[in-house]
């Protein structure tokens, strides 16, 4: 699906009816401030359409997964050493608990490496 979905935090936060910070954006992607940010640098980028996961984004939509990460990039791009890790979550037991997918965009610190 790439329209807005009306129950959805991202779509409402895209739209400017839910608060957020955010720290980037184009015409196709937003990059806001994570609310619960476990990195110096933790910021979610979400495209302005509704896609649940990055599969769905992928299949649907390639050139827009790209602008993701492109817009990821740039977010990075204003720590001093550029460098990130870019999440995506993919289901529940992955860790995902907003069905609009977002790049969790993760810097400024050594990380480090303990999925479970
Ligand atoms: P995930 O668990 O991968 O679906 O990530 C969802 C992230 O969204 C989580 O790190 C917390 C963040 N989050 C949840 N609600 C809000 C909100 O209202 N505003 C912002 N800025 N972030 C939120």
């Amino acid at each position: 699906m790439s329209t807005e979905s009306t129950d959805c935090l991202f779509c409402k936060i895209v739209a400017g009816e839910v608060p957020s910070e955010t720290v980037a954006s184009n015409d196709r992607v937003v990059a806001f401030k994570d609310i619960d940010p476990q990195a110096p640098m933790h910021v979610l980028v979400v495209p302005r359409d509704h896609h649940g996961d990055i599969a769905q984004l992928a299949a649907a939509d390639p050139a827009l997964l790209a602008d993701v990460v492109a817009l990821a990039d740039e977010v990075a791009g204003t720590l001093a050493d550029g460098q990130f890790r870019l999440v995506f979550n993919s289901g529940p037991r992955a860790g995902q608990s907003v069905f609009h997918v977002h790049g969790h965009v993760l810097g400024g610190t050594q990380l480090g490496w303990q999925p479970a």
